[in-house]
């Protein structure tokens, strides 16, 4: 009996040894070694076989083996335990040093964008920033600025017309005209908006956004819009810029012209983008014509005014590199989050 147990004691911990930290093979051992098929157990019950002398201390013995195997099974199983819970632990751990997904809180379109920064420059150079109606009178978008009924400039293909005479306005000039009905000169004003035309093709959009300038006071030169325009084009596209006015008729300005830039994409040289020759056409310009002045409560004989417009979406996609007009309208998140650059 005694040799018995001492065998079963070196299989035990030998096993033991074996099982290592795996918590399956350690419960296989306490099944083996104190289950009810257990060797140990059956030596308890042959106990009845031994004499009445050899019994209480062949009981004890068995016993105390018992209690060793249950202390150390409980050892391995915490051993065991404590192993798989590190294991996991290290599987699971995050490395809060990782850079987070950052929930995409959406961005500025390249076109407000771009007229923000150009509002800004103007507003840095004492300009009002007005605004008004998208949809205008004959008056306002016409009349006033010196395109009486008949005037082939205001030949209907162009505008969208509306019931009971109103029209979406074919350019911000009307807001122009109000400005300068309700105040009195000196007069710096930008006004940015949605202007309509009946056109849509490669270049061009039934609905695109402008920008003009105008300032009315006296002695007010051909000279301070080139300066003016100097200034603005070398601030939003940065020191490198040569403007350049070129002869031009509009009905509202006398003399008119229009207006470039040296291109941006190769400062001058000639590319593909400018049609190599160094330029690329912004927009229009010239000094108020007195009718406009008339028109709009202004006195022409005390006043002389400039006035000049852009194409926000056109500049925008001069600075951005935007090759297609369509890319500004679809809304598209892939191309829009690029924005601001
Ligand atoms: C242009 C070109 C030339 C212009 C004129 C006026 C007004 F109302 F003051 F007479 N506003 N804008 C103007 C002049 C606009 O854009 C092509």
């Amino acid at each position: 009996m005694l040799d018995d147990l001492l065998r079963i004691e070196r299989e035990f911990n030998q096993a033991l040894d074996e099982a290592g930290s795996d918590p399956d093979a350690v419960e296989a051992i306490r099944v083996r070694y104190l289950g009810r098929k257990a060797e140990l157990t059956g030596l308890m019950k042959k106990l009845g076989t031994l004499s009445k002398e050899e019994r209480p201390a062949a009981g004890k013995a068995i016993n105390i083996l018992k209690q060793k195997v249950a202390a150390s099974l409980q050892n391995a199983a915490d051993q065991a335990g404590n192993a798989r819970r590190t294991a996991r632990l290290a599987q699971e751990r995050l490395d809060v040093t990782l850079p987070p997904r950052m929930p995409w809180t959406g961005t500025v379109h390249p076109t407000t964008h771009a007229r923000r920064e150009l509002e800004s420059i103007f507003r840095g150079l004492g300009y009002t920033v007005e605004s008004g109606p998208e949809v205008e009178d004959d008056f306002y978008n016409f009349q006033a600025l010196n395109m009486p009924p008949e005037h082939p400039a205001r030949d209907g293909a162009d505008t969208f017309y509306l019931d009971g005479g109103l029209l979406l306005r074919t350019h911000t000039s009307p807001v122009q005209i109000r400005t300068m009905q309700n105040r009195k000169p000196p007069l710096k004003m930008i006004c940015p908006g949605r202007v309509y035309r009946r056109d849509w093709d490669a270049t061009h959009l039934p609905m695109f956004h402008q920008i003009e300038a105008l300032v009315v006071d006296e002695g007010i030169t051909m000279g301070d819009l080139k300066g003016t325009m100097d200034v603005v084009w070398k601030r939003y596209f940065g020191g490198r810029v040569r403007t350049r006015l070129r002869p031009a008729y509009f009905p509202f300005v006398e003399p008119g012209c229009e207006y470039d830039i040296s291109c941006q994409v190769c400062a001058g040289d000639g590319c593909r983008i400018c049609k190599q020759s160094g330029w690329i056409e912004l927009g229009g310009a010239g000094m108020v014509h007195p009718a406009v002045f008339e028109a709009a409560g202004v006195d022409p004989e005390l006043y002389t005014g400039f006035a000049f417009g852009l194409g926000i979406d056109r500049i925008a996609m001069m600075k951005y590199g935007i090759d297609d007009l369509r890319l500004l309208m679809e809304n598209d998140t892939r191309f829009l989050r690029q924005f601001p650059l």
